[in-house]
């Protein structure tokens, strides 16, 4: 599919450079061993604003196909913190929507059946939509209803003239992440009841700017979204922003809470008028980020060559796609962290993309017992420092690399 030169939501040309990673591979195609001796696809990773509609995106699109479907290794189900965030966002929805057994609830890339379990547990009809085959299967065997396939406005005109119309739509960490972003929104306009409520979650870009969390950056994150440019989006789709809540999670998140009738809420005046305030919608609040994430390069650099200097040796915890990004723009292959950890057994047995650093279970660590651990799931720092109580008890410490390098 190439590289874009007019923005992905307002169609205009003009996107101004905002920061160039390089080459990269894909950050969650994570290797086998025979794979380590072929040829490793790699693809431009650059960042621009589009003045017309404040949309901070990457230039190129690789085919979903190659990063969603097959052999996708990633399952919502690994992070208890996720669990509980999922859980409290359904128990809540289903008390302010009076939702019950006739009413609908859809998710837009349901994974594992993370979310969705919780309205099953309920009673209340639900349906998963996601291409990845391996988390698909997952959810069927819990009871989640899942068609392992993309949603496109194309599959929401199917499912609305089958008479299928929902109540609720969820999209966590979706619509970044799609190719055809005016058709997804719009397949949500057809496919939620008229009074329905699309609750969708997209990490923010004000806080990925603020706190140099340049690994969010990856070639499946294709947009990075203020509340300026999704007002934008949705309402060229009939769709209003009516209320929208600043969540921790993933370092910076919004939830979003999108409907078919106008409603704005304070919550969502209140941040479009402080992204005015800090000009997120103009290309001034960006034109340092590269600069800055140059520093931390620096910073993380001299810290883990430090330690290694000190005779000290250095492990990684979580292969997460962010970590791909991290290790390999910052340049962390095995001669500064000997291995990873993951809880992830689909993820346990392969090799990080381009720094093919290899990927174990967490308990490596307790036999191992590195002097130091490099949080590249720092997003969940908190619950994976609990988790590891027993390696920090042996002397074990913790590099948090985003958005200060420091040890805790
Ligand atoms: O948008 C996306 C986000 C939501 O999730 C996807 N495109 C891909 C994925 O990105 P990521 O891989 O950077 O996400 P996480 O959730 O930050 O990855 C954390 C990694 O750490 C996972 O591989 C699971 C692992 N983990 C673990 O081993 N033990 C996580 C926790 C909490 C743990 O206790």
């Amino acid at each position: 599919m190439g590289a874009s030169s007019t923005c992905r939501s307002c169609g205009h040309a003009g996107l101004e450079p905002v920061l160039d990673l390089g080459r990269t591979p894909l950050a969650d195609r994570l290797l086998t061993a025979t794979q380590l001796a072929e040829t490793e696809p790699v693809y431009p990773l650059q960042v621009a604003f589009c003045p017309h509609c404040s949309l901070l995106q990457i230039l190129e699109t690789v085919p979903p196909e190659v990063l969603f479907c097959e052999d996708y290794p990633y399952y919502s189900s690994f992070s208890d913190a996720l669990l509980r965030h999922s859980r409290e966002n359904v128990l809540d929805l289903i008390a302010r929507r009076d939702l019950g057994p006739r009413s609908l609830a859809v998710e837009l890339a349901s994974n594992d059946g993370y979310l969705l379990r919780n309205y099953v547990e309920a009673g209340i009809p639900v349906l998963g939509i996601d291409p990845a085959e391996g988390p698909a299967r997952e959810a069927e065997k819990i009871g989640v209803r899942t068609l392992n396939t993309f949603f496109t406005a194309e599959l929401a005109t199917r499912l609305a003239a089958d008479g299928r119309q929902a109540d609720v739509i969820h999209g966590n960490n979706v619509l970044a992440h799609v190719a055809d972003t005016n058709g997804f929104v719009g397949g949500i306009a057809t496919l939620l009841a008229g009074s329905g409520v699309a609750v969708i979650e997209v990490p923010y870009v004000k806080d990925l700017i603020d706190h140099r969390e340049f690994d969010t950056i990856y070639h499946e994150h294709l947009c990075y979204f203020s509340v300026t440019a999704l007002d934008h989006l949705f309402r060229r789709h009939g769709l209003y922003l009516n209320e929208v809540k600043r969540l921790p999670i993933h370092g910076g998140s919004l939830r979003l809470y999108v409907e078919k009738v106008e409603r704005v809420g304070d919550s969502v005046k209140e941040l479009l008028a402080l992204e005015a305030a800090e000009r997120v919608d103009r290309i001034d609040f960006y034109r340092d980020f590269a600069q800055r994430v140059e520093g931390l390069k620096t910073e993380l650099l001299a810290l883990l060559r430090g330690l290694k200097a000190q005779g000290r040796s250095v492990a990684a915890y979580g292969a997460a796609a962010k970590g791909a990004t991290l290790v390999n723009y910052v340049g962390i292959g095995t001669d500064l962290v000997d291995f990873v950890v993951d809880r992830n057994v689909h993820k346990q047995g392969r090799y990080m993309p381009g720094q093919h650093i290899p990927i174990f279970g967490p308990e490596r660590l307790l036999t191992a017992q590195p002097d130091y651990v490099l949080l590249l799931a720092w997003n969940f720092a908190a619950e994976i420092m609990e988790q590891q109580a027993e390696y920090a008890r042996r002397g074990g410490r913790f590099v948090v690399p985003v958005p200060e390098p420091k040890v805790v």
